[in-house]
Formats: structure tokens, C-alpha cells, sequence
């Protein structure tokens, strides 16, 4: 994680220097109405689908399939939301894969990608983002709290991240949505029941999202079960040749 962050941190950088902020809020996606997660998760399946070529836990998941039609069949298949991976040098993703599933679809849309600059949220505006992901593992409360005002500022919801008890802290009030992890950053371990017992330890109405590691229907039913409002899959998709097929089944 620390060397995604640093990474991102001399991406961020080059980014700036290519386009400002004030050219971010010239885009035309700067301008639109946001579509509401916490809304449609209570509409539909609930199911956040992601789309993520590689990762560092598992390397190539699929290097072929094309974002535009798998978001397309997430969509028509009934996903709360779409997730798309923005970070290319870890999850072989970018932006642009990002623009070109707005253009076409008319669900939320979250990007996921190491947040660790103010300048990432107007980029995420500009893309056509509904959602930010805020991760706390690489964030501090202050910055939480801070990204948390600035989404809204923008219209974008904000799901933070949390996978430990600890991680706690960084909540606020203002959080939109919490997602647990059910894997382990550090050692790529899943653990389902230790999600569970975390997110008893939030406040009852807090709307939470399961992610990681949900591998099939089993999995899905038993965190429904425990009270998750949302689900956070990627791989169990992505493997599949065609991973819109593979939501549809
Ligand atoms: C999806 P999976 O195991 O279904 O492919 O997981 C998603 O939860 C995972 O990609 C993820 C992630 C992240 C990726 C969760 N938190 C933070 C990058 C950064």
C-alpha cells in the first residue's frame, strides 16, 4: 500500500501539471447531476460490480474483456452500481475507461483508485464519477474528513474503507457509505466473519458494503444475511471470459 501511495503521489503530480483544476471543472461531466448509490443499492441487487483487469494480489484476471460491454451487461443484469478501476500501473485501469462507461450508462459509478490529493476528486467529477472510494489505511482522519466535504461539495458520495477496528476512527458522521475489506491488505488473507464482526461495532444505520473475496452465491447470501446493505465483487466476474455473463448466471 505504502508503494501505491507513493506512486500515486508523482502521478498526481504529472497530472496536474497536464491539466488544472480549472480545466477539470470545464469538462462537460463537471457540470451533471450525480446518480445516488445509497439510493439504488436499496433498488436493486445491492451488487456493486467492478471491473479490474490485474491486481496485485492475483495478477492478470482478465487482460481481454472490454469495459464498455461488461459494463453495459452489469447494468442490464441489475448491479446497484459499477466500480471501475482507474490506477494503471497496479490494476492495469485508467480514465478513460472510466469517460467512455459514462457516456453509456445511466448507474452510479464509483471510482476506485488510491485517493490521496484534493486534485483526484475534480478529476473524478470530470470523469463522470458518482462515488469516491477513501480508503483509511492510507489516510488520516483530518484527510477523511476533509475529502469527505470536498466530495460533497462536488455531489460525489463517499465510501470509506475500513478493515480493522482501529480503522474505526476515521468514520465520520458525513460518510455516505462504509466499506469493510473483507481481504487484508497486507497479506491478502479473506475472512468474512471478521467483516461481520466489525461492522457490528457501527452505528445502526450506517450503510455498509461488504468487498473482496465474495466467491460465490454462498458467500453473497451469508454477508446479506449479517445485514450488508451492499457487495463489493470483482474477481468472481472478472475471471469468467465473459464477465457480464457471469452476473447474469
Ligand atoms: C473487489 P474481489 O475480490 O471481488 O475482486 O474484490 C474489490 O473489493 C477489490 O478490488 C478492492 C480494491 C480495494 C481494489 C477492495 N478495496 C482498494 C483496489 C483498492
Amino acid at each position: 500500500l505504502e508503494q501505491i501511495v507513493k506512486r500515486k503521489k508523482t502521478e498526481v503530480l504529472q497530472a496536474k501539471n497536464k491539466v488544472s483544476v480549472n480545466e477539470l471543472k470545464n469538462t462537460e461531466s463537471f457540470a451533471r447531476k450525480t446518480y445516488s448509490l445509497k439510493k439504488s443499492l436499496k433498488e436493486k441487487s445491492g451488487i456493486i460490480a467492478e471491473f479490474k483487469r490485474k491486481s496485485p494480489s492475483k495478477g492478470i484476471i482478465n487482460d481481454k474483456a472490454d469495459v464498455l460491454e461488461v459494463a453495459e451487461a452489469y447494468q442490464k443484469f441489475g448491479a446497484s452500481g459499477i466500480s471501475i478501476l482507474t490506477d494503471q500501473d497496479f490494476f492495469g485501469g485508467n480514465l478513460a475507461d472510466f469517460s467512455k462507461v459514462r457516456k453509456e450508462s445511466s448507474i452510479p459509478l464509483l471510482r476506485k483508485d488510491f485517493m490521496i490529493d484534493e486534485y483526484q476528486f475534480y478529476e473524478a467529477k470530470s470523469i463522470g464519477a458518482d462515488v469516491v472510494l477513501l480508503i483509511a489505511a492510507s489516510l488520516s482522519p483530518a484527510q477523511v474528513q476533509e475529502f469527505t466535504e470536498l466530495s460533497h461539495e462536488l455531489g460525489l458520495e463517499v465510501l470509506l474503507e475500513i478493515h480493522t477496528e482501529e480503522e474505526l476512527q476515521h468514520f465520520n458522521k458525513n460518510i455516505d457509505l462504509v466499506g469493510i475489506n473483507n481481504r487484508n491488505l497486507k497479506d491478502f488473507k479473506v475472512d468474512l466473519q471478521h467483516s461481520v464482526n466489525l461492522k457490528n461495532l457501527l452505528p445502526k444505520e450506517t450503510l455498509s458494503i461488504a468487498e473482496s473475496g465474495i466467491y460465490n452465491v454462498e458467500d453473497f447470501k451469508f454477508l446479506k444475511e449479517k445485514g450488508f446493505d451492499g457487495f463489493l465483487m470483482g474477481e468472481y466476474f472478472m475471471k469468467n471470459e465473459n464477465p457480464g455473463k457471469a452476473f447474469e448466471e
